[in-house]
């Protein structure tokens, strides 16, 4: 359905005089904040939105896996490893969140899986960076997931009930994710000269792509305005990438690191830290589908779909045995 709905999704974003009386009311009910619920009437291209962001964002969490994963049996200890498996598993319940708010729109898990697959819908461009050594872990966490938060806690109020409400618990989870990050990031930057150098290479190798983890910059993002219209969005790319530079730089001058960016200046006049532009683009490369680790992610997911082709069909057979059971008995 997105696949069709996508393809008729119409450019600009329609004035009041444009609107029909029922594009008119749904409007309305969004400016007053009052929340869209999944029975509502809604227009086609809201639809198709919230779609694409949700299925997006359910793939991020799913693929945002596999780089962690691939750490789980080198933890340095016990605790380390304990923690990193339940954070994994965490990101499967948010994909599982996700893809059941997309559900409510009428897009099945299913074919949301088919389209990222054949590589028709996208999913973070943070996750095709590569994870190279353990402080890799904690920069993920303290970084990256720090991103999804501050991006999160803006979509708690997003104009879609179900995505607004995954959301909450979303990020309280990640809240710990973030905070277990930080932590691991404390023990190599206070540790010994190497521990250091390794939390200070982590940190230069994911600051830009973290920071673009935002999107492009306002003036490049296509989707933002009507976004915005329609309070998918309720922060611009660009003010959610500035809140996350103020709250981070201190943190990193905290772990006494060198800035990962000569830019990264306190303006007095403006209240907020100066960066340097990433490298734009690099970003859109990445989101391409040329980025260092796209191929490989790909291929993990599609083989993990195949794998347990097994595991679904035994669980559908099972529930087709007890409906039929079921009927049976009636
Ligand atoms: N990566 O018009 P724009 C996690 C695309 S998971 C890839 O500004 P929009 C975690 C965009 O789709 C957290 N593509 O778009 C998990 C569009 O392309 P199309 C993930 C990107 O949607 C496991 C084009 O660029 N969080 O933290 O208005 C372990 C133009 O952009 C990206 C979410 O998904 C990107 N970074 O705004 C650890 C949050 N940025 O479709 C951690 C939900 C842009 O026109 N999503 N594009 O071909 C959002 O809030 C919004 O979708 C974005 C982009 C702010 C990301």
């Amino acid at each position: 359905m997105y696949a069709q709905m996508i393809k008729t999704a119409r450019a600009g974003i329609k004035t009041r005089d444009e609107m029909s009386d029922l594009e008119r009311d749904f409007q309305d009910k969004i400016d007053r904040d009052i929340k869209i619920e999944p029975r509502d009437w809604m227009p086609d291209d809201y639809r198709a939105t919230l779609i694409r962001q949700i299925g997006q964002h359910a793939h991020s969490e799913v693929v945002g896996q596999l780089p962690e994963g691939n750490w789980i049996t080198r933890a340095p200890t016990l605790e380390r490893k304990a923690i990193l498996l339940a954070k994994v598993q965490d990101e499967a319940g948010h994909g599982l969140y996700l893809y059941s708010a997309a559900e409510t729109l009428g897009e099945s898990r299913d074919e949301l899986t088919r389209l990222l697959h054949e590589g028709k819908m996208k999913y973070s461009s943070i996750f095709n960076y590569p994870t190279l050594n353990w402080a890799d872990m904690g920069a993920v966490g303290w970084l990256v997931d720090g991103a999804a938060i501050v991006n999160q806690v803006a979509l708690q109020r997003t104009s879609y009930g179900p995505y607004a409400r995954a959301m909450v618990r979303i990020c309280k989870e990640e809240s710990f994710h973030a905070r277990q990050g930080y932590h691991a990031m404390m023990k190599m930057a206070f540790g010994t000269p190497e521990q250091k150098a390794m939390a200070q290479s982590a940190l230069d190798r994911l600051w830009f792509p973290s920071i673009m983890m935002f999107g492009p910059s306002d003036a490049e993002s296509t989707h933002s305005e009507q976004s915005m219209a329609w309070k998918i969005k309720v922060k611009s790319n660009d003010e959610l990438r500035q809140q996350y530079i103020d709250q981070t730089v201190p943190q990193i001058e905290y772990l006494g690191l060198d800035l990962p960016d000569p830019s990264l200046k306190w303006n007095e006049e403006t209240g907020h830290y100066d960066y340097g532009e990433p490298d734009w683009s690099e970003f859109f490369d990445v989101i391409k589908g040329n980025g260092p680790c796209n191929v490989d992610r790909l291929r993990n997911r599609v083989k993990a779909w195949e794998d347990g082709a097994w595991v679904r069909d035994g669980l559908m057979a099972h529930a087709r045995k007890k409906a039929a059971a079921k009927v049976a008995a009636q």
